[in-house]
This record gives C-alpha cells, structure tokens and sequence, in this order.
C-alpha cells in the first residue's frame, strides 16, 4: 500500500501520476472503511481526494496555505499531513476534529466549520505575504454550496480590487447538503452546461499538455489558457482571472493546472467540477444520506427528534394557518422540514447558506401579514445577529424562531455548539424566548409563538426528547413556568432539556422542581416566592453561563435584595470539546451528580 508509506506531504510529490491515482483508490477505501465507523462527512471527502492529492503535489503546505471552506472535506489532507492514524478518533472526545483546526496542525492554517468564510481568510493571508515580500501562494477551496454565503461575495468584492496572490479553488458538486439553489448556483450550471464542459476537457488537456510544467506564467500563455474558456464570466467581472471548468477527479489535469496557477501576481478562480460520494456508488447516488453519517447507534429509545416534531408541527400549523412560511437557509434535512416542502412547496423557501438574509426576509415577510417561521441552528444563527436586532426586534416584527441545535451538540463540537443563544439573545428587547424541556412542550412553545404578537425564539435540543410532557393539559401562559415537583427548601429552576437531570437529582434532595419554560420573559413572581420559601436555589441550562437564564435570576434576587443562595449550573466559559453529546454533558457538569454536590454546598 503507497498509503502506509505517506507519512507527510513531501511523501507524494516522488510519486508519478500512475502512483497517485492508486494512492487515490486506496484513500477512499480507506475513508468509506474509517468513516463507517466513525461517522463523519462521508460523500464531500469522497469529492475531494484527488483535488487534495493534487494540491499538495503541486504546492508546498504548510508555506502556501490551504484554507478549507467548512472544513469538512478536509480529510483526505489530514491523512496526507501526518493524522492518518488518528483517524479513527475523528469526532470522539480528545480524538481528531472533523474540521480544520490550528491546534491540530500547522497545516490547518485556519479553523472552520461555518460555511463561507474561506476567501475572506486566504485574502488575509495573502495580503499578509504580500506585504511581507512572499511569494506563497495562499489557496482557498470553497464549494458551491458555501459560495451562496454572503460573506463569500463580500470576500471576492474585495479580492478583486487586490493584487494579492490568492487563488480560489471553486469545487462544485452542484449539491449544499441538499441540491443547491438559487440563481448563482443556476449559473455555474450554465458555466460547466453540456457543450462548453465536455469540450474543455479535451481541450484543456491538449493545450496544458503544450505548457512547460514549472515556467514563470508568460502573459501570452495566460491570454491563451484564459481565451479557452468562457470570457466574461462573473468571476472577470469582479476582477478575479477565471479558469476552468476542469474535471476534479482527473489527477493530472488538476496537476498541470495547477502547476500553471501557481505563480500569479493577482486573485483567480479554478473552477473544478466534482462528484459528491465519487467513487462509492451508494453515495453518488444518495448524496444527501452520506453528507454526514452517524457512527453505529446502540440507542433505542422511542422518543422522536426534536426536530422531526419540529416538521411534523410545521405541517400541521400550515394546513390550518396560510399565513405561515417555512424558512430555511440550507438545512432543510436537519430541521425536520423535508415534509414541509414537499406538502407545501410555494410556502418553503431555502434560500441557500445565507442566515443573514433569512432574518431580514422574513421581517420582509411580516410587514404584510405572514408568519414566517425561520428554522436555524442556534449556531447558524449568530451569522443573522445583527439583523436579529436591527431588522426584527427593534420593529417587533411577528416572526417565529425555531432555534434548532441548541447547547451541546456533541461530535460536529465547538464550532457547532448552540451555547450562546440565550445570552445574545436575553439582552435584546422586545424578544420571548421560550426553552421547552420535552418535544411535547415544543409543540406547545410553537402554538404559542404562532399566535403570540411579537418576534418569538422556541429554542430546542439536537437529538430525541428525553422526557415525556410533565403536564401535556397545561397550556403555556406567556412567562409562566411549570412546577413539576414540590419538594422542600431546595429549588431547582430547569431550563429546556435539562429537565430529567433535575428531576433525577431531586428525588435524591427533596428539591421543588420547575420547568421555567421561559427564559424571557422569567416567571419573576414565582422566582421571588420560591427564593423566599427556600435555603438554595440552584438554575441549570445547557447555554454558557456567561448572561444565560441563571445570570438572569441572579439579577431579579439582586434587585430584589433577596439574598437565597443561588448556584448556577450552565457551560463554563471555554471553547467546548467534540465528544459524544452525554461525555461533554459529564465534562461540562450538567449532571444530576453535580446538582446534588451544589445542594450541600449550601
Ligand atoms: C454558516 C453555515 N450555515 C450552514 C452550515 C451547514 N453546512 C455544512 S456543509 C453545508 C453545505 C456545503 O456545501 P458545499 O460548500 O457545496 O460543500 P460540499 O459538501 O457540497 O462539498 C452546509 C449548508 C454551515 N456549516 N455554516
């Protein structure tokens, strides 16, 4: 096996093109293998084996930078830049990332797992060597998919007016986690449509054959590679030299392209033209099932995801309301809402990997009298935060936010934990934040955002709800929380699903239980009344503890002059971990273990 005997990215440039295309077979049978067992982003490596191969072939890592959009294609390049053994931990608690990560290697120039931000850093980078006198090429891949993020036209708006030594490398697949949409992923369709691509194959490679492999790239042959291909593209508009398209799976053409991309004085765009899953039927032709695959689950339980309760309560409320509109921005599997669109196609709308635009075309929305129902990761939505304010809660416009992913989320780790969104979201006025502790309760927490004037924010866990509904009868009234146990001089205040270990723990310590239900507005009454019923109050959220829902009843005691011992369990104030999602519950203390040890430390 070649493979064995890569142990860094020096290793592959003796190889010739025969080598490498065999060294390519036996990564992806080496990935389909590691990955089954791991789980992890199955079809998108699968499309980038022998684009990295090529990559590293030609340039010299970690000097000319790779910067890798979302960071989850990367993993044919760690297993060429020493992490290959380490693959097997990929995901797992002290085990590999399954994005690029700085901490990890001196390859991984920059850390990612939000989409679009490639070219925003590689510029930096190159204006770095710049004015540093050095010529490194600083490289950027992004996907189509991650092209349609704001950021990512910002970035090449600016690229183009620079003369920085930056070259894009645009791996498109046709395919965001679901089919991409929109008008700009429409285009790259017409770029790479029938005739023009499956001439240029030939072509390229006749006239590439022609080019010395190392050379200074004279400007006539840069007139002659550019005047193969499509003048005018949107990419020369803006200023950044456009190449391609070019086969991505075809090792030596990538090779010799690349090998003449090198040395440029000036932004360009490769535009290589990928399979999602290449290689592995069953991915090439489902895609979709094999973007991100879980490891084997042993889990049994009957309790449906959140997020399918989640969809299947979007259908319901949209058949008896027609003024609701489901809104996604890319992630219409993972929020439940594949049901939706196909029941009701003219009210669901994905508009790509754009957060920032979903907020605000949802306030657009509301001013006519829909109720848009925005889905988003907790994470995700830090991307649309300014318009969160500006354009929704400062106008109190009516527009629900189904806040998906929120606390730890587990293997995708920090990049991808929903902690912050109690804190960023607590200060802003004119927002309701409801934390249901049961899928049931979200059901319930969704009704009443629906008819609730004002922008809502229902946010809510990955994975199954752990508790059944306390009180399925009792209707959510606005601030209200629910008591769930009566007990004796301790109290624990649950918010969201942190419900069942509070429960737990209070069987052990007599502890009043209640399911707060909502972070904003608090059930200030009945904090007050428990704070003088009792000796130690103890809140607990799967938000950091920085200005979450325990830093919010500290504030009502202390202008209540209540001086109740208050312990506040939440995440502390660090970059969280990757790990299965009840490891870093443990890590993190978010155990009925450690309610009860806040109970004696009264
Ligand atoms: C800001 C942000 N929104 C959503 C996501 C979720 N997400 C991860 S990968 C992906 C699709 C990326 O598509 P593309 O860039 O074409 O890469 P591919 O997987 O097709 O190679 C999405 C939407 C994200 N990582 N970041």
């Amino acid at each position: 096996m070649i493979l064995n005997h890569i142990q860094n990215p020096n290793d592959i440039k003796k190889l010739d093109i025969d080598e490498l295309n065999t060294l390519a077979e036996e990564i992806k049978l080496f990935l389909i293998e590691s990955i089954e067992k791991t789980g992890g982003h199955l079809s998108s490596n699968l499309g980038t084996i022998e684009l990295t191969l090529a990559m590293h072939y030609v340039f010299d890592s970690p000097n000319d930078t790779f910067v890798w959009d979302v960071g989850h294609q990367a993993y044919t390049h760690k297993v060429l830049t020493g992490r290959k053994d380490l693959m097997s931990t990929i995901r797992q608690k002290d085990g590999l990332s399954g994005f690029t990560k700085r901490s990890e290697s001196e390859h991984d120039i920059f850390g990612a797992g939000h989409s679009s931000t490639s070219v925003s850093a590689a510029l930096g980078i190159a204006m770095a060597n710049k004015l540093d006198n050095n010529s490194d090429t600083s490289i950027a891949v992004i996907g189509d998919g991650a092209l349609t993020g704001g950021m990512s036209f910002e970035a090449l708006n600016h690229a183009g007016d620079t003369n920085a030594n930056l070259l894009i490398i645009l791996n498109d697949n046709d395919m965001s986690i679901s089919k991409n949409v929109g008008a700009l992923s429409k285009y790259l369709t017409r770029l790479i449509s029938g005739k023009i691509y499956s001439t240029m194959k030939s072509k390229s490679l006749e006239f590439l054959e022609r080019l010395p492999r190392i050379q200074k790239f004279a400007k006539r042959s840069e007139e002659h590679l550019k005047g193969m291909i499509l003048p005018g593209t949107l990419f020369e508009e803006l200023g950044i030299d456009y190449f391609g398209p070019i086969d991505g799976h075809d090792i030596d053409i990538l090779i010799k392209t690349l090998e003449n991309l090198k040395n440029f004085e000036k932004p360009r765009i490769l535009h290589i033209i990928t399979k999602k899953g290449h290689g592995f039927k069953a991915a090439e032709e489902n895609p979709l099932k094999f973007h991100g695959i879980s490891p084997p689950s042993s889990s049994s339980d009957n309790f449906p995801s959140y997020s399918s309760v989640f969809g299947e309560w979007l259908c319901n409320i949209a058949k008896s309301d027609e003024k609701v509109i489901g809104i996604t921005p890319a992630m219409s599997e993972g929020s439940g809402m594949v049901d939706f669109a196909n029941k009701f196609p003219e009210r669901f709308v994905d508009v790509a990997i754009a957060e920032q635009h979903a907020v605000t075309l949802a306030g657009g929305m509301a001013t006519q009298g829909l109720k848009p129902i925005v889905a988003i990761y907790s994470t995700f939505l830090q991307r649309g935060y300014d318009q969160f304010i500006h354009d929704i809660a400062l106008q109190n416009l009516n527009v629900t936010f189904a806040i998906d992913r929120a606390g730890l989320v587990g293997a995708d780790g920090a990049t991808h934990a929903g902690i912050f969104d109690l804190s960023f979201l607590r200060c802003i006025p004119n927002i309701t934040i409801l934390a249901p502790s049961s899928s049931l309760e979200m059901y319930k927490a969704l009704n009443f955002a629906n008819h609730f004037e004002g922008p809502v924010c229902v946010r809510f866990p990955r994975g199954k709800s752990s508790v059944e509904d306390f009180v399925t009868k009792s209707m959510i009234d606005i601030g209200k929380g629910n008591i769930v146990r009566a007990g004796e001089d301790i109290a624990i205040f649950s918010f969201g699903n942190m419900l069942e270990i509070a429960l737990e723990a209070s069987e052990k310590i007599n502890a009043t239980v209640v399911d707060m239900r909502f972070v904003k507005p608090l059930d200030e009454d009945l904090i007050i009344n428990i704070a003088n019923n009792s000796s130690t109050l103890i809140s607990i959220e799967d938000n950091t503890l920085k200005g979450g829902a325990g830093s919010a009843i500290n504030e009502l005691l202390q202008i209540n002059n209540i001086k109740t011992k208050l312990h506040i369990l939440g995440i502390p104030d660090y970059v969280t971990e990757h790990g299965l999602q009840s490891e870093l519950y443990e890590l993190y203390g978010l155990t009925s273990e450690n309610i009860i040890k806040a109970s004696n430390n009264q």
